[in-house]
């Protein structure tokens, strides 16, 4: 997962990239880097680390231009060079700058093509790269000197032809304008705003709405899948849907935990999704454990909150915030490995134990993925004394990887891989365990947002909407996770960043 942004303006932008960028660090903190676009020219800075690392007044300076685009990246395990880091850059056709935002499902195909028929160089393994060269390569064979807007959707559509996946795109093209494009799905999610009116208006293209909030921009609409946005040099935008466009079916694991909760995202808000799936928790408690004797709802900090406050509502109990976040441990630098994370969970997470000494306590989480961090709290709890401990978590079970951009463990860490409710509580060491269904969760969300009502649910249920993720090609993913995971288990025994920020 990344954030990205771009901006047309009418005056020096990086400012305002920087700012909108600072509202999408949740979607990446291990690496930032905008360019900027001044008279035809590209200025660049990216590096490894928190926008704040990566950026300082004298390079900001160097960020010259009125158009120009952003980008953070999420820690993706094994790739944390600092060549990866995005936008990247091809001079030729034009000189093009691109920030990604998502995965493709069929890169090795697509490798194999670039080297071959299209005599293209990659130098990263990042699928990033390999779309910035079917685009350049696409554009390239238009052969249009001054490309023209048909020019440029008829690219972006042979990108949505060979590219299969979840991804959203900003790029910029020297002398010729921005342009930004979603999948054929609508999987991972893009925003267009503006600001001013008529020869004044700017624009501003990002992951989620709160990065148009931050500097004034107004939310114009959520891209619709398949859509392409060109802005050319004049400032008019022009906007496009490439043909073979399905219908909109966005990750719904955004509206759980990623975006955040002041975003409004395809219509819905986000923070009225996760108190909706407070409510919809609630009901199903009420519906078939009211036999339990809960005392005290207590939520794992931060995202289950909102979830947690309206289930107690609703229940009539009190909620307490009693497990309370060291906001400072965020990126320590320790050992990996399972005792190092362990006390990772610890250093982070520190209960009151006055809130649960005897009582029964209902512990709310907003999923489940590895399992690691409820187990520890559930162990701290019982630790404080005590009497029953019940859980929640306002999605399903994660039961499969994600293809299209999450960076998600592999099957065989996914801790509800292979086991129903009764054994998953038994293994994190819960008296009972409530899982939010699946149909409950989307309409949570199209209760918010009445035309949204297909999503991209693969990771609760299997169904991979792109429909090309065969059981082989899942394999091979869970074989180079390990390869990684082993990898970066071996490069990192020695002093190394926190892991336990991945999801
Ligand atoms: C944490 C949000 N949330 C907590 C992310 C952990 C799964 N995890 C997904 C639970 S916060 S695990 O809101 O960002 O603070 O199951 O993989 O251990």
């Amino acid at each position: 997962m990344c954030g990205i942004v771009g901006v047309f303006g009418h005056s020096a932008v990086s400012s305002v990239i920087y700012e909108s960028l600072s509202m999408l660090q949740h979607r990446g903190q291990d690496a930032a880097g905008i360019a900027t676009c001044f008279e035809d020219r590209f200025y660049l800075e990216k590096g490894n680390g928190l926008l704040t690392d990566v950026f300082d007044p004298e390079n900001m300076a160097r960020l010259l231009g009125d158009m120009g685009v952003g980008h953070v990246r999420y820690p993706t395990a094994g790739c944390s060079s600092v060549a990866e880091a995005q936008p990247f850059y091809v001079n030729s056709p034009y000189g093009i700058i691109f920030a990604h935002n998502g995965n493709l499902t069929n890169v090795s195909e697509i490798v194999d093509n670039i080297f071959q028929r299209d005599m293209r160089h990659l130098n990263t393994s990042s699928d990033s790269e390999v779309m910035l060269n079917v685009l350049a390569h696409a554009m390239a064979r238009r052969g249009a000197v001054k490309p023209k807007e048909i020019d440029i959707f008829a690219s972006v559509e042979e990108v949505h032809r060979r590219c299969k996946g979840g991804y959203a795109v900003i790029a910029m093209v020297a002398g010729v304008g921005m342009i930004a494009f979603r999948d054929l799905y609508g999987i991972r999610p893009l925003v267009f705003g503006t600001r001013g009116h008529g020869k004044d208006a700017e624009y501003m293209i990002a992951s989620e709405s709160v990065a148009l909030q931050m500097s004034g921009f107004d939310l114009d609409h959520d891209l619709a899948p398949g859509e392409v946005i060109f802005i050319d040099m004049a400032g008019t935008v022009h906007r496009h849907v490439s043909p073979q466009a399905h219908e909109k079916t966005p990750c719904i694991f955004e509206f759980v935990y990623l975006a955040r909760p002041d975003s409004v995202l395809d219509g819905a808000s986000v923070y009225q999704c996760r108190i909706n799936m407070g409510t919809k928790l609630a009901e199903k408690i009420k519906r078939e454990w009211a036999h339990l004797p809960i005392d005290v709802v207590v939520p794992i900090p931060s995202t289950s909150r909102i979830a947690a406050q309206e289930i107690a509502t609703r229940l009539n109990l009190p909620y307490r915030d009693a497990l309370v976040r060291n906001r400072y441990v965020g990126r320590t630098f320790i050992m990996p490995g399972q005792a190092q994370r362990r006390q990772s969970i610890r250093r982070k997470l520190n209960p009151i134990p006055s809130v649960f000494k005897g009582k029964n306590v209902l512990l709310v989480d907003d999923s489940i993925v590895r399992g690691t961090t409820i187990k520890e709290i559930i162990a701290m709890v019982w630790e404080q004394g005590a009497n029953k401990v019940y859980v929640c978590s306002a999605a399903p079970p994660v039961r499969f990887p994600n293809v299209y951009g999450i960076d998600m463990p592999a099957r065989s860490e996914l801790i509800a891989s292979g086991r129903n409710v009764q054994e998953l509580a038994k293994e994190i060491g819960a008296d009972e365990l409530i899982f939010q269904d699946l149909e409950d969760l989307k309409q949570a969300i199209s209760d918010v947002s009445p035309g949204l009502t297909h999503f991209d649910t693969a990771i609760f249920d299997g169904v991979y909407v792109t429909g090309d993720i065969t059981e082989e090609y899942l394999n091979t993913l869970e074989r180079k996770r390990n390869d990684t995971a082993k990898h970066t288990e071996d490069v990192t025994s020695h002093i190394t960043r926190n892991l336990t920020a991945h999801i």
